[in-house]
């Protein structure tokens, strides 16, 4: 049951043993493939990415569908998303978990308070859990809304365009976000993504910073579940027949090692890095990219 494998590996007092939780850098679960498509993008080294041509993508020999690209982001690159996660997305007109609670003034946003000196931070760093754009999730209902419709950044439209297209996925479109916001003893429980009018394209799940046990089961709930570590630049595809299985994230981990710390230039030790660092140190973030409308329709109403 997927709840029992979640309840195992959350647990703290026993601590899970974490034996058997994949590692794709040395698992016998898994089988490297090649990419489906020879993309030559220009804008690779600006969204930070590395030659997709030194990218390790793998399959997982028991759950058919899930795709798993070994972090294929400089470590610049990481540096760049980590602090667009957490000074460009948490602020209007996308949406955040903390709107609801009116902890920010009309004109403030949760970066620029938590990097002030200001009486509030310590309580409001932790509180910030996710933020959409685009189609905004609607957590009660679980539908999306024409009414609730804004933009995705362009740049991670780009990305999410170029894992896709790279996996085979030509005509993918980034139509809503959700970034979240883990803490060291923050969860996600198991939960089915199926929001979507188009469940045949790909989800795309990108993390950053500390270390988290992904699980992820089959399409009912009673079905085993398979743990995987996933570290800072990996990015996780559900396609196909995994695109409607359990999943959620039972722990987070401290990170074994702060790549996104590497290759900085100390001549430009920037000012924002030197802020997103202290959070990124006790933090993970999600960057996880749906599309939701299928090819040919522009809105919902359109069937
Ligand atoms: O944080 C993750 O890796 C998973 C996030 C997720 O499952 C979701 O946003 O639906």
């Amino acid at each position: 049951m997927f709840k029992d494998y979640f309840k195992y590996y959350k647990s703290r007092n026993p601590p899970p043993n974490l034996e058997n939780v994949i590692d794709v850098n040395k698992s016998t679960k898994v089988k490297q493939v090649f990419a489906k498509c020879a993309l030559i993008n220009s804008k690779l080294s600006h969204l930070g990415l590395t030659e997709i041509n030194s990218w390790r993508i793998y399959e997982f020999n028991e759950i058919p569908g899930l795709i798993f690209i070994k972090n294929p982001f400089t470590n610049a690159g990481q540096r760049h998303w980590i602090t667009k996660c957490l000074k460009d997305y948490p602020r209007k007109p996308n949406k955040l978990n903390i709107d609801a609670h009116s902890l920010l003034g009309d004109n403030e946003t949760w970066w620029d308070i938590c990097t002030k000196n200001d009486e509030r931070a310590s309580g409001l760093i932790p509180k910030l859990r996710w933020a959409t754009m685009g189609y905004h999730h609607n957590w009660d209902t679980k539908n999306y809304s024409e009414d609730l419709r804004g933009e995705i950044p362009e740049d991670l439209t780009e990305m999410s365009k170029i894992f896709a297209q790279v996996l085979g996925f030509r005509d993918f479109n980034a139509e809503a976000a959700i970034i979240n916001y883990y803490r060291m003893n923050s969860t996600l429980a198991g939960h089915v993504d199926h929001s979507e009018v188009n469940i045949q394209a790909p989800l795309i799940s990108t993390s950053f910073g500390q270390t988290a046990v992904f699980l992820i089961g089959g399409p009912r709930p009673e079905d085993p579940a398979h743990a995987i570590f996933l570290r800072s630049g990996d990015v996780v595809v559900m396609t196909g027949q995994s695109r409607l299985n359990y999943h959620g994230v039972p722990k987070i981990l401290p990170a074994d090692s702060s790549t996104w710390d590497l290759d900085l230039d100390n001549n430009f030790f920037d000012d924002d890095w030197s802020k997103a660092r202290s959070f990124i140190n006790q933090t993970r973030i999600n960057i996880n990219v749906r599309q939701v409308l299928k090819s040919g329709q522009s809105n919902l109403y359109q069937s």
